[in-house]
């Protein structure tokens, strides 16, 4: 993941408020915090329905996947930013939660170098949703010189010929939604599948605006998060590559079955 390596973006997320900080835990290291170190971590989170930033998300972050305790823990401000504490190089997984949302764990970031590095970990929450309903969250780069800014999410739904994308946003087309398109850099673009039917789903993206550059889709930094119920199912990362639309996954009676694949004979509009 590149673009949690990326410096320089202090400037751009300048005036971020640090939250609330606790440090757990007593004793001296092997806790990671130090005030002398200047790297950090920082993004917003925003809802995957409202496209809205999203304040008072936790934010707990350690050093191993699938942590249960934290050396940190941040809440993001009204503005949906926030920012750990000074961290020394390594890896880290942060894990966000919020009351009444889906919790999204293991998010991956990296300082490569002692200093003043700054990684950047956005992410898109939902509330949860029934039982057997699907939510599909798009999100992707900020502006970037090589990659697309408007990526379209298609649904392929069993037994329809056309299927869910920005065509049709915003209504109940065969038991799904799209119910938010973005068009202009990062997302969230956000497809929720209320009616399940029977039969194979087809989920894929593809390169709106910058169809002469069949590489751009796979410099965008896609992240396809997939929800059911009150989980998240899996995250897939649209690789580089050539190709003008990438296909992530079926559905198939409830189940998500990897794709991950180039497929630019799938319908596009
Ligand atoms: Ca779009």
């Amino acid at each position: 993941m590149s673009r949690t390596n990326r410096t320089g973006l202090a400037a751009i997320l300048a005036g971020v408020v640090l939250g609330s900080i606790g440090l757990m835990g007593a004793g001296p290291p092997p806790t990671p915090v130090f005030e002398q170190y200047g790297g950090i971590i920082k993004g917003t989170t925003k809802d995957a329905l409202t496209g809205r930033l999203l304040s008072n998300v936790k934010v707990g972050i350690a050093t191993t996947e699938n942590a249960t305790e934290f050396f940190a823990e941040v809440t993001s401000d009204a503005n949906g930013h926030y920012e750990t504490p000074g961290l020394m190089k390594g890896v880290y997984y942060l894990n966000y939660s919020r009351q009444g949302y889906i919790k999204v764990k293991n998010v991956k970031a990296e300082l490569l170098d002692e200093g003043t590095e700054v990684g950047v970990a956005d992410v898109v929450m939902t509330t949860a949703l029934g039982d057997g309903q699907f939510r599909i969250v798009v999100s992707w780069t900020e502006y970037s010189s090589d990659a697309v800014a408007d990526v379209d999410s298609y649904l392929a739904i069993p037994g329809v010929s056309t299927p869910l994308y920005y065509g049709n946003k915003g209504i109940n087309y065969y038991g799904t939604f799209l119910d938010l398109d973005d068009t202009s850099w990062a997302g969230p673009e956000t497809t929720t599948i209320r009616q399940l039917y029977p039969g194979v789903y087809t989920f894929y993206v593809n390169n709106y605006n910058r169809r002469t550059d069949w590489w751009a889709l796979g410099q965008s930094e896609i992240k396809v998060v997939v929800y059911r119920g009150d989980e998240l199912v899996k995250t897939y990362f649209v690789p580089q590559g050539q190709g003008l639309t990438y296909a992530l996954f079926n559905i198939v009676d409830g189940q998500v079955v990897d794709i991950e694949q180039w497929d630019n004979d799938l319908w596009t509009h």
